[in-house]
């Protein structure tokens, strides 16, 4: 008490607390009053900020680390007496008139929905030194994933009958959220209302230095904190009263999505139709999943009376399979996948049941502790450790009204993140496993173009791979649809007949008004067509140019870090480009 100094009652009482919780250690060390008190008061505002951040306040994180800490030492599988079985599914993975039609109810609910973008990650791993949302998903046009998620949001009300704005909410963190602020405003928000944009800051959490739940100093008067993890998504939802503000307004659905994962909005009028279809309060999106690849397997775990779908993140899958259904563990069946489908984290919620579970629980989605321990004693830490959440783990919360369903897409089509450098990539691919890099994300991005076309009855011929620093890129055709041209297969369907397009071509559309007709690219030939509102375009003919050519950078290319992590660049060698900026009818010929 003698070195207090002057602090008010408040802080004193959270001191008391703190001390009451067994936390006497962080005031233990400090120096005489007189002696560095502003560091002193600047801590005690930095706990009295952190206790206010977390519901239930520090006390309450003690209190759930303890226990947790106590599961943990005592080697609780969190599994315990579930076996896993096979989730309730739909199985989306080629285009049929269920897709379709699951896609025309989607589209129907476009001022329904709100788009929830989780990016309070750093992307350590990808060697980006900005944040992920600024980089390109693809070069041809050097398109931004931010700008890629407005874009689809701006296409989403363009087609709702009340031209509503979709509510676009994004998670950042204090490392993503100033640039993230600085990206929307530096491009207007990318022709969204700032009004629509609901930026919702997570806050560190403190890390813990032992079982007891001893928060772990930095220095005499500084905590160490660390990130808790997607999870928080859920409690800002709740805190801010952004949710139940949106449900109130009529918002039925929210997708959410992850900060780069481009083809997200390839799947979304066809997810939200499943959701309305089969009345999923949960629905997962999921892939085929390749055994020991980094991403969560879905099943439903069933015993004891107690039976729920769920996310088994990656690393407890094996062990779980081992020790109930399969002694081999994380292995293919006899498909060449993993029988679970991989979690691809975009998922749908109902926005009644999600408000009402937020409401219970306060948001805090089950929470867990993974601590790297010191020896087998399990008594101490190798490095301090912190309580972590995940996004995907929502239904934990759920009973038995809620149902849960995963709905099944090809690859290509649903998931592509970008999250390795090169050379990380290069070793995925070596050893079988998908690279999940900028250039996979790309090749994956044109790749969903081609697909649209060909769904629409043009000819698609693809070109073959090309290594290009140890990962794969298919040479072409490079196809873009943007949003604004077409959003759902039917779409496509109508505005493109007949045509084709050769193996290197590459061709870029952009604008609700514009038609195929009989369209041949043929060679590299490159055509961009881009249409203002108002602007109908018919665009017929064989065109024949040199288009974009594709430019191998070398691994030390002295280039910008977006170039960098690809290995490569496109250079216009003259393809043929048309813009629309004034409402009228137009015609494009060779
Ligand atoms: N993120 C945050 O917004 N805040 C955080 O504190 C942490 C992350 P990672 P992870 O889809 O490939 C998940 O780190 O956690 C954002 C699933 O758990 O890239 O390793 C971050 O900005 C896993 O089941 O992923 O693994 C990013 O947008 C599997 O599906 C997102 O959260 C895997 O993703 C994901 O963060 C996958």
């Amino acid at each position: 008490k003698a070195n207090w100094g002057t602090i008010s009652e408040s802080r004193q009482e959270l001191v008391a607390a703190l001390v009451a919780a067994g936390q006497a250690h962080l005031f233990a060390g400090w120096d005489e009053p007189g002696t560095n008190d502003e560091a002193k008061a600047a801590f005690l505002d930095s706990l009295v900020k952190i206790n206010g951040n977390y519901p239930g306040g520090l006390s309450g994180y003690i209190a759930n680390a303890r226990k947790l800490l106590a599961e943990s030492k005592a080697g609780a599988n969190p599994f315990e007496g579930l076996t896993p079985e096979q989730p309730e599914k739909v199985d989306l993975t080629s285009f049929s008139e269920a897709f379709e039609q699951y896609e025309a109810i989607g589209a129907g609910k476009f001022d329904k929905v709100g788009v929830v973008l989780v990016a309070g990650g750093l992307g350590e791993r990808l060697g980006y030194n900005g944040i992920k949302l600024d980089i390109a998903v693809e070069v041809l046009e050097q398109t931004s994933y931010l700008k890629h998620y407005a874009d689809n949001l701006l296409a989403m009300q363009a087609r709702s009958a009340s031209k509503r704005p979709v509510p676009f909410i994004i998670m950042v963190s204090q490392d993503t959220g100033p640039k993230t602020i600085e990206s929307l405003e530096a491009n207007h928000y990318f022709g969204l209302r700032k009004e629509q944009v609901h930026i919702l800051q997570q806050e560190l959490v403190p890390a813990i230095a032992d079982n007891d739940g001893a928060l772990a100093l930095e220095s005499a008067y500084q905590l160490i904190l660390k990130p808790h993890g997607h999870g928080d998504i859920h409690m800002l939802l709740h805190t801010s009263g952004v949710a139940a503000k949106l449900a109130a307004e009529g918002i039925e659905y929210f997708m959410f999505i992850q900060d780069t994962n481009g083809p997200s909005f390839n799947t979304l009028p066809a997810a939200i139709g499943v959701s309305v279809e089969h009345g999923y309060d949960f629905n997962s999106l999921a892939i085929r999943r390749k055994p020991g690849e980094a991403v969560g397997g879905l099943a439903r775990l069933v015993g004891e009376g107690r039976e729920f779908t769920l996310n088994v993140e990656y690393n407890q899958l094996d062990p779980l399979l081992r020790a109930t259904i399969n002694p081999e563990g994380d292995v293919a069946d006899e498909t060449g996948f993993s029988p679970f489908p991989g979690n691809c984290n975009t998922l749908v919620i109902k926005v009644d049941s999600y408000v009402r579970i937020l409401e219970a629980s306060q948001g805090i989605i089950a929470e867990f502790v993974n601590p790297k321990y010191s020896d087998e004693t399990k008594t101490a830490f190798k490095k301090p450790t912190r309580l972590e959440t995940m996004m995907q783990d929502l239904p934990k919360l759920f009973g038995e009204a809620e149902k849960v369903g995963v709905t099944i897409f090809d690859r290509m089509w649903s998931f592509s993140p970008n999250k390795n450098n090169v050379a990380d990539a290069a070793a995925k691919i070596a050893s079988g496993g998908p690279a999940d890099a900028s250039a996979t994300a790309e090749n994956d991005f044109y790749g969903a173009g081609r697909a649209r076309l060909e769904v629409a009855g043009m000819k698609v011929e693809e070109a073959g791979e090309k290594m290009i620093l140890g990962v794969p890129f298919t040479l072409g055709p490079k196809v873009i649809l943007r949003p604004s041209f077409a959003m759902t297969l039917a779409e496509g369907r109508e505005k493109v007949a007949g045509g084709s397009i050769s193996g290197e071509a590459t061709l870029i559309l952009e604008g609700a008004d514009i038609k195929l007709e009989n369209v041949e690219l043929s060679g590299t030939t490159g055509l961009v067509v881009k249409a203002c509102e108002g602007a109908k375009v018919t665009v017929k003919g064989k065109f024949e140019n040199e288009g974009f050519e594709l430019v191998e950078l070398g691994a030390d290319a002295d280039v910008p870090e977006y170039l960098k992590i690809r290995g490569y660049r496109f250079e216009n060698r003259g393809a043929a480009i048309f813009e629309f900026d004034e409402p009228g009818e137009y015609t494009v010929q060779p």
